[in-house]
């Protein structure tokens, strides 16, 4: 393996593929309808079974959970609804005996307005606690400026005993807090210290490119001090521990990545940037706003990131989060091709350079859910449908936003087999089961080797065998071609191809490569022979010791 100092492939995380679990959805030991950590370590089994090296936890602090936990009021202590400190503390324990580190979801950005610190802070202007949130002087009704919160309305409320107006970037309940104070700073590294004394394996940074917001200036990602803050967080914690971090940033172009991710250890591991999610909605517009996605695009926008971090940063690959709809009914096709598309997506983005991260579920195949709109229980969504009707949108038209991209989608409950609840909980399920658990689930799939969980499997355990998927330079091949991605990654010494069919057609295409002398490692089809023609979804990985040159 190549080694030298800009790309240290030794990293552990360089070779991982992360697992990320919504707690609330994933599995409920006590019957009251929401998944919990005593929950997790019941599927650590299956987690270890699947392969994964690291579970990346959304959020399970003390909450009032008006954004399913996004919203914290105690840094230092689990929620009551997933557990206590001991059960986290056991889930750490137990998921290292397993081999799988556990990686906590820091919301830094903001806190809850339960959190002890926002009751001080709106007592007075004098308070110690006032300047760790954003505040500004104003005329009650009249607001600093026209800004908006991510989940609607002003991003500014007022707060009558220190006649001001708070800022928050998501819901009311979410102040934003205030990254110029160093003391705030000081607390927030204090409590990462005291996280990493747990023995967590890393972090993921939410919104993390939103905290260096500069109001006045309407400024809410990137902001000008944004790196400094990331450099002294750093320093301060992640640098002390060999951990994984991985930041969320929306506003994250290639040459901010390298930035963030810079072999140097001076801010990141990594980041997650959206600019393939956002490719299926119109420019210039929100998510609900749908669009075909441009696949000629997409195929340039991986092109260019595997490109231009290759040896100066570090990829997060991923189709799937808690936010997101569902892959497989977003660019694969959830019904007649389901278990071909939804490989075929796998087996595309495990070849490539990067950490990838499976969402819970997406190693099954999950689906999308259409619901009536009682049964929406996500913050967004629940606004976004009031929003839209004051506006004068239909019904009709809103529910077609939301089937294509509630991050409901993702949050139904983890079906696990075709029993009550899908296996999920013995008592009422906080967010309704998708209805065709019946068909899907991991009972279902587990030993089957034909199963999408199969693939999964294979692909985690080809990436710890073969040296060429962490260091292997990426290569696109058939750029002009309008339904195949294809690509190669090549090491000193090995070569890897991947060929997959996008769409629901048989495809031609003629390559330079000759597969003739190459090992398949994986495919979605049985009998993967032949050359030249791809059937609907069709995806296969090859793999060849390289010629001398
Ligand atoms: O999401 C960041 C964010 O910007 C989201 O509002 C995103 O735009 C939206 O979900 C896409 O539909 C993070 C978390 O992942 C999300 O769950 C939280 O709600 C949000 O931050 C606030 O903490
Ligand atoms: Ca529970």
């Amino acid at each position: 393996m190549r080694n030298d100092d800009k790309t240290d492939e030794r990293k552990w995380w360089k070779h991982a593929v992360i697992y990320q679990i919504y707690p609330r959805s994933f599995a409920d030991s006590n019957g009251d309808g929401i998944g919990d950590l005593q929950g997790i370590i019941e599927k650590l089994d299956y987690l270890e079974t699947l392969g994964i090296d690291a579970i990346w936890l959304s959020p399970v602090c003390k909450s009032p959970q008006d954004d399913n936990g996004y919203d914290i009021s105690d840094y230092r202590d689990i929620d009551p609804m997933f557990g206590t400190l001991a059960d986290m503390e056991g889930l750490i324990r137990e998921a290292e005996k397993h081999h799988i580190r556990i990686i906590m979801d820091l919301v830094l950005n903001h806190s809850s307005d339960e959190h002890y610190w926002f009751q001080e802070a709106k007592k007075s202007r004098e308070n110690s606690y006032h300047d760790y949130y954003v505040w500004r002087d104003g005329v009650e009704g009249a607001y600093p400026n026209d800004m908006r919160a991510a989940f609607g309305g002003s991003a500014w409320e007022w707060v009558p005993e220190v006649q001001q107006y708070y800022f928050h970037q998501f819901s009311t309940k979410q102040p934003d807090l205030n990254w110029e104070n160093p003391k705030l700073r000081q607390e927030i590294y204090d409590m990462i210290n005291w996280w990493i004394e747990k023995g967590v394996g890393g972090f993921r940074l939410d919104v993390i490119d939103q905290i260096a917001k500069e109001p006045d200036q309407k400024i809410t990602n990137n902001g000008p001090r944004l790196h400094e803050y990331l450099r002294e967080l750093s320093k301060e914690t992640f640098q002390k521990a060999d951990l994984v971090t991985v930041g969320e940033a929306w506003g994250a172009t290639t040459e901010l990545a390298k930035l963030y991710s810079n072999p140097d250890n001076s801010e990141l591991s990594m980041v997650f940037q959206f600019e393939h999610i956002c490719l299926d909605q119109i420019e210039g517009k929100e998510k609900w706003d749908l669009a075909p996605l441009p696949f000629m695009k997409l195929k340039e926008v991986f092109r260019r990131w595997q490109m231009e971090l290759y040896g100066k940063g570090w990829n997060s690959l991923f189709w799937n989060n808690h936010d997101l709809p569902r892959i497989v009914s977003r660019w694969g096709n959830d019904g007649q091709y389901r278990v071909e598309s939804a490989k075929m997506l796998a087996i595309l983005l495990h070849g490539l350079q990067g950490t990838p991260y499976i969402y819970q579920g997406e190693e099954l195949g999950m689906t999308n859910v259409q619901y009536e709109i009682e049964d929406y229980r996500d913050i967004e969504t629940l606004n976004l449908y009031q929003e839209r009707l004051e506006k004068g949108y239909s019904k009709e038209e809103i529910m077609r936003s939301i089937y294509a991209k509630s991050r409901d989608n993702a949050r139904t409950p983890m079906q696990w087999n075709d029993g009550e609840n899908a296996g999920f909980t013995k008592g009422t399920p906080w967010l309704k089961i998708n209805p065709n658990y019946k068909e899907i689930h991991a009972e279902g799939q587990i030993g089957d080797e034909n199963s999408i969980f199969s693939c999964y499997q294979k692909l985690i355990w080809l990436r710890k065998e073969y040296p060429v998927f962490v260091d292997g330079d990426f290569r696109m091949l058939l750029e002009n071609d309008e339904n195949v991605f294809a690509y190669t990654r090549t090491n000193t010494d090995s070569r890897l191809l991947v060929i997959c069919n996008f769409y629901d057609t048989t495809v031609s295409y003629s390559l330079e490569e000759d597969v003739s002398d190459m090992e398949l490692l994986v495919s979605n089809y049985q009998d993967a022979d032949q050359t030249g023609v791809l059937r609907p979804y069709e995806a296969r990985m090859y793999w060849k010791q390289k010629d001398r040159e």
